[in-house]
């Protein structure tokens, strides 16, 4: 069938998606043994990051000028940003497209937000769609809120994921130079995009200290790395699951707002094409479609993919929780 585009905003409604019959049930099986290999350099770097960001926070309370939380507070909704619109919404799910000047400026975004390469960060996602919940899945939620939420980057991944990633297409990922640059040059550009401009513009433009500036972004990037993590820990473990009972993904307000849009999660591992990521996209916790929405209205996005209300119904109604009604709440964004 095709696909059908909605007049005022050129949405385009995905009607061609298959959707099963029979509820998939996932098995849910404990991990199997494997020696866990810790990766001390991880370790030390992320004990390091969350001391130092403790300490970032004493600062904002006392040393600090206000401009240098608020430069924080910018850094982590534009560095968020890279990731939600970029690399989740954009690169690893498709769910629209974007011209160059959008895909050059959520690169530098997303480096903003040092959580790797995209290609590497989409090849992990794809894996943990596909094979959810199971040793594939690189922070497979049934290993503890404790490994989905920072445990995986701590450890050498479980063999599976190696091994049912090496079936992930990645060919439209490598097939972008945007991204291949990103790639080839992440070790120069991270550092100076992550750490060096946003201490630096601190200290010229408003005379900030070195330490006041270095220890608030460190702070900033450990708060987007816990809002993007919880996502995984907490999103797969708390929440409603008005669209499919039978997954862990659930509604998770509260990471719904600290990751710009990203905790309604029951919605988005059902229906994983939709650019809003969730059913009604409001704008008051999805700045994240709001954003996209925008750059739509300036003809740098386009295509963007919803799903149809009907759809949508049916599917409440054949493996939902129930809870649907709870989550319509208001109408206004
Ligand atoms: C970070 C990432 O924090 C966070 C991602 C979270 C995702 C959340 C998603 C939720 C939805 C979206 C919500 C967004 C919300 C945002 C809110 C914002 C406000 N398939 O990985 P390696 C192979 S990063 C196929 O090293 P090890 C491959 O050959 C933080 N193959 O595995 C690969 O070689 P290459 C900063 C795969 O050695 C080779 O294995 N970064 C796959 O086991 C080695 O890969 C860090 O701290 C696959 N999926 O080490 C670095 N995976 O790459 C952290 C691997 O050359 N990472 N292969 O092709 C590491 O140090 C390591 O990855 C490791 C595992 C130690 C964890
Ligand atoms: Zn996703
Ligand atoms: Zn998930």
């Amino acid at each position: 069938m095709a696909p059908n585009i909605s007049a005022p905003t050129g949405v385009l409604m995905e009607t061609d998606e298959e959707v099963p019959m029979v509820p998939h049930i996932p098995e849910v099986k404990k991990s199997q043994e494997h020696k866990l290999h810790l990766v001390w350099r991880n370790i030390i770097l992320f004990a390091y990051l969350h001391i130092a960001s403790v300490y970032g926070v004493y600062l904002m309370f006392t040393s600090a000028r206000i401009y240098t939380s608020l430069w924080g507070f910018l850094l982590y909704q534009l560095g968020g940003l890279g990731i939600t619109a970029g690399a989740h919404r954009l690169w690893a799910h498709r769910s629209y497209k974007a011209k160059w000047p959008l895909r050059l400026l959520l690169t530098f975004l997303n480096t903003l937000a040092f959580q790797d390469a995209v290609v590497d960060w989409a090849r992990d996602h794809r894996v943990h769609h596909k094979y959810s919940e199971t040793d594939a899945d690189p922070h497979n939620a049934t290993r503890g809120f404790f490994f989905a939420h920072i445990g995986w980057l701590l450890c050498r991944k479980h063999p599976d994921v190696r091994a049912k990633g090496k079936g992930i297409d990645l060919s439209d990922l490598y097939n972008d130079p945007i991204l291949k640059y990103q790639k080839k040059l992440y070790l120069l550009l991270m550092p100076i995009i992550c750490f060096i401009i946003p201490t630096a513009i601190p200290m010229y433009l408003w005379d900030e200290t070195f330490t006041n500036s270095f220890c608030i972004n460190l702070f900033r990037y450990t708060f987007t790395l816990n809002a993007t993590w919880l996502v995984n820990s907490a999103a797969h473990m708390f929440g409603h699951k008005p669209y499919d009972r039978y997954i862990s993904p659930s509604e998770n307000v509260s990471v719904a707002v600290l990751a710009m849009g990203e905790g309604w999660h029951n919605y988005h591992h059902t229906f994983p094409w939709d650019y809003k990521t969730s059913e009604l996209g409001k704008y008051s916790t999805n700045f994240t479609t709001a954003f996209i929405d925008f750059m739509a209205r300036i003809g740098w996005a386009y295509e963007l993919k919803t799903v149809p209300e009907d759809l949508i119904k049916k599917r409440v109604l054949r493996t939902g929780d129930g809870t649907h009604e709870l989550w319509g709440w208001g109408d206004s964004d």
